[in-house]
């Protein structure tokens, strides 16, 4: 059936202007727009809205805070391998304080701060990054002379929304490793409240970008779990989705790292792999942008569980992980059969279909817009390379 959302913004000059703004045909934006609608899980004709809000809606204010951590969660957003996701993620927000990017320091950034937060008093989403270190009244983490409690909760006040981004900001994460000697918390702990978490050491940054289009195309944030997770990317044991998990159902475990087993691409359990109690959509959007294959398990070490509490940094990673679920995957390919490389977005969709919500068809996309310009890119430098011949040739 057509979609007659979409097709009313055909002619829509707002479209074409922000497909050219994120240098994307129009065809691209919309395509995205959409599959960014079904990871997100809603219902048909909403692909128009998200699109709709791409390309109109004042850019959401973003306050954006660091606290006991490595940088890896900015780091992973913004050093894609192409430039599409940073690219989309700037695009959809206004990054108005960020204490690794900004090139101001002392008092001018702290003035940046303030002039942001007041200029957007109730509007802005607060980003946290890094647990935040309650013992002895917060000591171990200072910035501007505030500690990170005061910090949060003063930045929380007039924040529209909080968001928890990364393990340690989430529940406390790596910092808070036994016998966390510094009192290393998540923010929802510090401010008494529930917040939105994106955990994972570090997070996919698609699953924060799909939470802000939410927050831009429908003013609140997505439906979470009992810790903060958003559903259309936490619902699901990674486990489910594995391209390992026909050789778990089948019995096929490596036992030594460089065995024939793991050496064949057979299931890393026993290896201590802790995907059956992880819930998270790696094995379904994969990480990152460097190719093919690029999440921990397609690399061949275990999934050590980064983005659920009480497991990653607390589990030792070679422990046998707690089976949650033992139903084998309908759908995934038996092991007699061709894996394919890679997922395509119409893989992804089709998944969708299939898994429910959470199947990330817009990390597809852009993965796929990426590698489309990376493709063109060769392209260019084959002709180039043709012409150059061919002048030399004469
Ligand atoms: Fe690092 Fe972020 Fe891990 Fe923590 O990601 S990647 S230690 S979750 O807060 O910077
Ligand atoms: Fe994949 Fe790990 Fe499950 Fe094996 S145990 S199927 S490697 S998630
Ligand atoms: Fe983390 Fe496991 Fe995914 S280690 S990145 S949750 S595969």
């Amino acid at each position: 059936m057509a979609n007659q959302s979409l097709i009313a913004l055909e002619d829509d000059g707002r479209i074409d202007m922000a497909a050219a703004r994120l240098s994307m045909t129009r065809r691209e934006f919309l395509q995205f727009c959409a599959a960014l609608a079904t990871t997100l899980g809603l219902p048909q004709g909403a692909d128009a809205a998200v699109a709709e809000a791409v390309a109109t809606k004042p850019r959401p204010s973003v306050i954006w805070l660091h606290f006991q951590e490595c940088t890896g969660c900015s780091e992973s957003m913004l050093r894609a391998e192409h430039p599409t996701l940073e690219k989309l993620i700037l695009d959809v927000i206004s990054l108005d304080y960020h204490e690794t990017l900004f090139a101001a320091a002392g008092h001018q950034v702290e003035a940046a701060r303030h002039a942001a937060m007041e200029a957007n008093k109730g509007k802005y989403v607060l980003v946290i990054e890094g647990a935040i270190p309650t013992k002895d009244n917060g000591v171990y983490c200072k910035i501007g002379g505030k500690t990170a409690i005061e910090l949060t909760k003063e930045c929380a006040e007039h924040a529209a929304a909080v968001i928890a981004i990364g393990s340690c900001a989430s529940w406390g994460g790596m910092p808070s490793t036994d016998p966390n000697p510094t009192g290393a918390s998540g923010v929802a702990k510090v401010l008494g409240k529930p917040v939105v978490t994106i955990p994972g050491c570090p997070p996919n940054p698609y699953n924060f970008l799909s939470t802000v289009v939410h927050f831009l195309t429908f003013g609140a944030l997505p439906a979470v779990d009992q810790l903060g997770r958003p559903k259309f990317a936490y619902s699901r044991l990674i486990h489910e989705n594995c391209e390992r998990r026909a050789h778990f159902d089948a019995g096929r475990f490596a036992m030594e790292f460089g065995d024939d087993g793991h050496r064949k691409g057979y299931c890393l359990y026993k290896l201590g792999c802790k995907g059956p109690e992880t819930y998270a959509n790696c094995s379904v959007i994969l990480f990152g942008d460097a190719g093919a294959g690029t999440w921990p398990v397609a690399c061949g070490h275990p999934c050590i569980g980064c983005t659920e509490q009480g497991v990653g940094f607390a589990k030792p990673i070679h422990t046998v992980a707690k089976l949650k679920s033992i139903e084998p995957s309908a759908y995934l390919p038996r092991i007699s059969e061709q894996k394919g490389v890679g997922s395509s977005l119409g893989s992804a969709a089709v998944l969708a279909a299939v898994a429910g919500a959470a199947a990330g068809a817009g990390a597809m996309a852009a993965r796929n817009l990426g590698l489309s310009h990376k493709a063109e890119e060769l392209e260019k430098q084959k002709s180039q390379n043709a012409k150059a011949n061919e002048s030399a040739e004469a």
